[in-house]
């Protein structure tokens, strides 16, 4: 079988503004499709984007997981100890997070969060038309995530700019990306301060990295890495996914209104929107030999443009794919990514998304969309700029 080669280019910016739109006729161009544009692979279909992401021996990360294949380029930054790594690396320091990024911690937190998250709405209800992005979808990610690391209180404002940076910077050295490196030189700086033990406050899931050196389980060099990754990949993203669950309500009105009769439909309502939604469009990996894919060889050495995004809405594995239906079992969707990386911070990801819902289900009949939202176009991320609503009081 002869492999699809297509000049359509993911970061045009037209396409970043609505990636959705394009991803059938990738799905459709083959398993395997040729991007001629930056001499790698693509893979946009479920079957194969699971099974790439589950074979991490094939398609490894140890060589970066955008474009720039770390074999023969500089990263811009020390590569990350976890999404970078491969075993037996990543073992060791996933092992360190998995003890810290606790179920316990989450669960003694999420009745403080969830009172958080009635105050905030509290303050939104009934005021107008108001932009959700800054008010909501940023405001509760950083009352609550910063605080759980234990960030110093001055300078969080830099934690969003530097997060777009590291998304960005997954993709090819475009204009969003050299705009976007020199725009945020001053939050990097910041946000790698702020990862050393002493900037670190008492009680927090950065002392708890830092004690995992004590006891010998990684070095303090490495604590303060792993300390990074929770901040590089703890905000932009949870505020994206809370701003596509509001958004997602807000153009389907009649699905607000079914979890409103069944308030119990709320943890699938939030699966249903990491499926749908598409925060995190993508992610590279590299192939560490030669491999047949439906009849196409990939030689070693091989960028592997793998679309979660377009995989989630593939209708040869889900039915009406587009349609974000709260009652659809979303499981076994690519959104936090499968196998040995999967998202650390997922179920972080989860509560604060369930505090959030449960707060608008408690207090709001309708979210009613004032204006079309804007997005904010990202390498890796779809972002939502501007989400224009009112919350109609319940
Ligand atoms: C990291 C990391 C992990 C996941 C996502 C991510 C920027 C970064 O370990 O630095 O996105």
């Amino acid at each position: 079988m002869d492999l699809s080669s297509i000049t359509w280019d993911p970061y045009d910016e037209a396409v970043l503004a609505d990636p959705f739109a394009h991803h059938a006729v990738l799905r459709d161009a083959g398993a395997v499709v040729w991007l001629e544009r930056y001499g790698c692979f693509a893979m946009a279909r479920y079957a194969e984007v699971r099974a790439a992401l589950t074979d991490w021996e094939t398609f490894v990360s140890g060589r970066g997981v955008g474009l720039a294949d770390f074999a023969r380029e500089e990263p811009w930054r020390p590569p990350s100890l976890l999404l970078e790594a491969d075993p037996p690396l990543h073992g060791r320091t996933r092992g360190v997070m998995n003890k810290v990024v606790a179920l316990p911690a989450l669960r003694a937190l999420q009745p403080k969060w969830v009172e958080q998250a009635h105050a905030l709405v509290a303050g939104l209800v009934g005021t107008g038309p108001f932009d959700a992005v800054p008010a909501l979808a940023e405001a509760f990610p950083l009352s609550v995530f910063p605080a759980l690391v234990g960030l110093r209180e001055e300078g969080r404002e830099n934690l969003i700019p530097y997060g777009t940076t590291a998304f960005n910077a997954f993709g090819p050295r475009n204009a969003l990306l050299t705009r976007s490196l020199e725009n945020a030189a001053t939050a990097t700086a910041w946000v790698m301060e702020s990862c050393r033990r002493d900037n670190l406050l008492p009680g927090g899931w950065g002392e708890l990295v830092y004690a995992a050196a004590d006891h010998g389980e990684c070095s303090e060099a490495e604590a303060e890495r792993l300390v990074r990754s929770l901040l590089t990949a703890g905000v932009d993203t949870t505020v994206n996914g809370i701003a596509n669950l509001v958004h997602a309500f807000a153009e389907n009105p009649g699905q607000w209104r079914k979890l409103r009769a069944q308030p119990d439909l709320a943890r699938k309502a939030i699966e249903e929107s990491l499926r749908w939604g598409g925060v995190v469009q993508t992610f590279f990996r590299t192939t560490s030999r030669a491999v047949d894919i439906a009849g196409t060889t990939i030689p070693e050495g091989s960028k592997v443009l793998l679309f979660l995004a377009a995989a989630n809405r593939d209708p040869r594995h889900w039915s009406d794919p587009d349609r974000f239906d709260i009652t659809r079992s979303a499981s076994g969707h690519v959104g936090f990514g499968f196998g040995i990386h999967q998202c650390l911070g997922q179920m972080v990801a989860r509560f604060e998304a369930e505090a959030v819902l449960a707060a608008l289900i408690a207090q709001v009949g309708e979210i009613r969309s004032t204006a079309p939202a804007t997005r904010r176009i990202n390498n890796t991320l779809f972002a939502l700029g501007t989400l224009p609503v009112e919350l109609i009081a319940a």
